[in-house]
C-alpha cells in the first residue's frame, strides 16, 4: 500500500467535479486502500480522492474511536437533509491548521455504492452527517472554506501559499545541500 499526497488549498485541482465510478475493479480496490492508508497516516477521519488528485466520485471514512471501521462511499449522493441545522467547527486535511464552524443540515440520509458496486443507504448524525457532507462537498469541487467569509478566506489563502513557498524554498535549500 502506499502514503499519497494531498493537495494543499489553493490548489485548482481541489475544485474540479468528480466522474462517477463505473468500474470495480482491482485497481478500483488497491485506490480505496491506499486513500485509508494515508487517512490514517494524516491522521484524519475522512478523505475524498479528490484531495489526492483523482477525480473520481470516491469517498473514504472511519469516525469510530478506535480507528477499524472504514466506512467506503462510491459515487455517494445526500437524498433527504434535516430542517435542523448544526454548527461544526471544521477542519481538512487540504487546508492544514485551520479550523472554523460551518452550518449544515444535523441529520442526512445518502445512498451510494460499496467496493462491489451494490447499492446501499445510509442515516447519519453528528460527525459522520458532518464528515459526509464535507466529503461530497470535495467531489463537487467544494472546499469548507467557501462557507466562510471572503475577508477569512483570503486570510487563509495567502497564509497556506505563504507557507507552501517556504516548504518549497526549504526543499530546494536541502536539495541544493546534498
Ligand atoms: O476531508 C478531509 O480533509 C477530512 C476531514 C474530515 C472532516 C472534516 C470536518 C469535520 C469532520 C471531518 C479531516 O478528517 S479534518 C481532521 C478532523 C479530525 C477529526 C475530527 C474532525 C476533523
Ligand atoms: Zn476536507
Amino acid at each position: 500500500m502506499s502514503l499519497l499526497n494531498i493537495l494543499r488549498y489553493p490548489d485548482p485541482r481541489l475544485h474540479k467535479v468528480a466522474k462517477p465510478v463505473t468500474v470495480f475493479d482491482a485497481r478500483l480496490k488497491q485506490l480505496v486502500a491506499d486513500m485509508a492508508e494515508t487517512m490514517y497516516d494524516a491522521p484524519g477521519v475522512g478523505l475524498a480522492a479528490t484531495q489526492i488528485d483523482v477525480h473520481e466520485q470516491i469517498v473514504v471514512i472511519d469516525v469510530s474511536e478506535t480507528q477499524n471501521a472504514l466506512q467506503v462511499f462510491i459515487n455517494p449522493k445526500v437524498v433527504w437533509s434535516s430542517e435542523e441545522k448544526r454548527v461544526y467547527d471544521e477542519g481538512c486535511l487540504s487546508v492544514p491548521g485551520i479550523y472554523d464552524g460551518v452550518e449544515r443540515p444535523a441529520q442526512v440520509r445518502v445512498q451510494a455504492l460499496d467496493l462491489e458496486g451494490k447499492p446501499f443507504e445510509i442515516a447519519a448524525d453528528e460527525l459522520l452527517a458532518v464528515c459526509l457532507q464535507h466529503e461530497i462537498d470535495h467531489l463537487k469541487g467544494k472546499v469548507f472554506v467557501e462557507y466562510l467569509s471572503p475577508l477569512k478566506r483570503n486570510r487563509i489563502k495567502t497564509k497556506l501559499v505563504k507557507e507552501e513557498k517556504e516548504m518549497q524554498r526549504g526543499q530546494a535549500k536541502a536539495a541544493g545541500a546534498r
